[in-house]
């Protein structure tokens, strides 16, 4: 229990007294947390200073974005929320883009911030940095509160990760206003105030008669597919998820962040065939994956639909942690709530010892598509061009990762995210941490910083030039606290590509192009990082190699063909057309 200077209590003896700052981070260390992601200034200086006197690791960054991303990816990765700490208004808001990005990626995490004086912003009189804090982040957020009372900050806290951690996870808002921090109160009475929350996420028993409608439609499958989303990976399942697609026989398609769940190169993995298993497929079970448009919303010709809004056809079972979810899209035959441990060993169960492997004709045209394909890959990877394209360069980042299985991949970009997402073969869970459900830029150094933190591990991240550009000044961060991570830059001097012209013939050039030929490598230099220019794929193996060797923080910028993306990578077809005939 931390205590401030003890005073002169009115009896005449001596009171030990205590205050919000020492509250809240009593609060948080008897709940397990260990980090807190921030970026000081009024009226949080002093909390970190005395966070980390307390034994609280405090990584500071350059952006209050950065560290809510950090703070949400190790929510993910470890189901304990992310604390990011900001100061007030524009820190707050600076923090609260990631927090609406954990709400919408269901990672837990919690953005505490300080806040101005109420009776003054309440009544809009011009407090410094004024903000009605809580009613902006509340549509946000998955839950928000306040605490008023140094007697109230451990309910305060308890409300906060029980609210981030419980159900389906997602980002909450705590709002702290200076003069909490300041608050004294009786140090025992202090010390009873708090809560060590029990059993925080409790787990969610599916209902008997939910999993058995399950199996009797996996059964009656004549080509049956498996999805593992996010939620499958976030649930630390490995073990019970590998048993049920392994005894199934089914072929599975992970989504981006459950790569590795089952090794890429597992056999019964449909990633190189993914255009042939969704539109083929008459029963779907999606295991902690979500039916938005990154699968297309289940219909449509990507599901064998006539047109872009029609059912393809398929029953979906659905495996969720939310009773909301099932129908958000298309109908739902057999929707199984709870969380995907307790659901994945009850559908096992339901599956019995007996199970007979998926029809050999299904399983047989899955690996012809896969082999063709496959082998149509080896022939791009193989080729040599000058300068680099995507493909050459990410067959290095590809030989590395699976070298360093346990090597953390960040990836953020267009091209960048697309390819690596195609061409990089995961073969551990939770290795892959990208831009989730939003497609979101500027994830990539705070994903970094936190994923380097908490596990310990190399991290890599392929950056597209734009997207690195969102987060970059962090490589101070990563140098700061000598961090092994590698970052490679695809620099193809632009968005999407450096080729675009300016139509007019104007000086300025084209929007979706950068400075060309820019050395990405000198700005970790600035910091004493290692800084690498790379021009071919050997140039680029050396480098990354000597990054994971040395654990020294690093930037490779690796050039690439300007020409060689496409607008927006895979997802062309979304940028609305212009109607004006000329
Ligand atoms: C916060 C945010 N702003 C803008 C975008 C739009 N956007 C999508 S990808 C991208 C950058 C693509 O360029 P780059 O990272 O260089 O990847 P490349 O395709 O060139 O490899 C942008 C700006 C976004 N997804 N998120
Ligand atoms: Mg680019």
């Amino acid at each position: 229990m931390g205590t401030v200077e003890p005073q002169v209590a009115q009896s005449g003896g001596v009171q030990e007294v205590t205050d919000g700052f020492h509250l809240v981070i009593d609060a948080l260390k008897l709940n397990g947390i260990d980090t807190i992601f921030g970026l000081p200034g009024i009226p949080i200086t002093d909390f970190t200073r005395m966070a980390q006197a307390a034994g609280l690791r405090v990584i500071s960054f350059r952006h209050e974005q950065n560290a809510g991303n950090a703070a949400a990816i190790a929510g993910f990765m470890t189901q304990k929320p992310g604390i990011c700490l900001t100061v007030s208004a524009p820190g707050f808001l600076n923090g609260l883009t990631a927090l609406a990005n954990a709400t919408t990626n269901c990672f837990p995490m919690i953005l505490i911030s300080g806040s101005s004086e109420r009776e003054i912003v309440d009544l809009q009189q011009g407090d410094y940095e004024e903000m009605d804090q809580l009613a902006v982040a509340r549509p946000l957020a998955k839950a928000a509160f306040r605490v008023l009372h140094a007697g109230d900050i451990g309910v305060g806290i308890a409300r906060a990760i029980r609210a981030a951690v419980s159900g389906r996870p997602g980002g909450v808002y705590l709002d702290l206003p200076a003069k909490l921090f300041a608050q004294t109160m009786d140090a025992a009475a202090g010390k009873t105030s708090l809560i060590k929350v029990v059993d925080a996420a409790p787990r969610q028993i599916p209902a008997q008669d939910a999993v058995k409608r399950a199996v009797d439609l996996l059964k009656s499958a004549k080509k049956p597919l498996i999805v593992l989303g996010k939620g499958a990976a976030y649930a630390q399942a490995d073990n019970e998820i590998r048993s049920l697609v392994e005894k199934t026989g089914i072929p599975y398609l992970p989504m981006s962040m459950a790569k590795g769940l089952l090794p890429d190169t597992h056999e019964q993995c449909a990633s190189a065939a993914r255009s042939f298993v969704l539109p083929g497929a008459d029963v779907v079970m999606l295991i902690g994956a979500r039916l938005n448009w990154l699968l297309s919303h289940g219909k449509g010709k990507t599901w064998g639909g006539k047109d872009h809004k029609s059912w393809g056809g398929q029953k979906f079972i659905q495996v969720d942690i939310s009773p909301q979810e099932a129908d958000s899209n298309v109908r739902i035959d057999a929707p199984v709530v709870g969380d995907i441990g307790s659901c994945v060993s009850a559908l096992l169960a339901g599956i019995g010892a007996s199970w007979p492997k998926p029809p050999a004709e299904w399983l047989s045209a899955i690996a012809e598509r896969k082999k063709n394909n496959i082998a149509k890959m080896a022939e791009t990877l193989a080729k040599n061009p000058s300068p680099m394209n995507f493909h050459s360069a990410l067959n290095v980042v590809r030989d590395i990762i699976k070298a360093n299985p346990d090597a953390i991949l960040v990836n953020e970009g267009a091209n960048a995210l697309d390819f690596t997402r195609s061409i990089v073969d995961m073969h551990k869970p939770r290795k892959r941490l990208d831009v989730g459900t939003w497609g979101i830029m500027g994830i990539g150094m705070g994903f970094a910083v936190a994923a380097a933190v908490v596990s310990r591990q190399p991290v890599i991240a392929i950056e597209g030039d734009s997207a690195f550009g969102f987060s970059g000044m962090e490589v101070e961060t990563l140098c700061r606290y000598n961090l092994p991570v590698c970052v490679v830059v695809f620099n193809n001097n632009g968005v999407y590509r450096g080729t675009d012209v300016n139509p007019t013939g104007g000086p300025d050039v084209a929007p979706t192009v950068f400075v060309k030929g820019a050395r990405y490598d000198k700005l970790i230099e600035a910091f004493g990082g290692v800084g690498v220019h790379a021009t071919t794929p050997d140039e680029l193996r050396k480098a990354m190699e000597e990054a994971i060797r040395s654990r020294k923080p690093t930037l490779i910028n690796a050039v690439i063909d300007e020409a060689a993306g496409t607008e927006s990578g895979r997802i062309t077809s979304l940028n609305p057309k212009s109607g004006e005939k000329k």
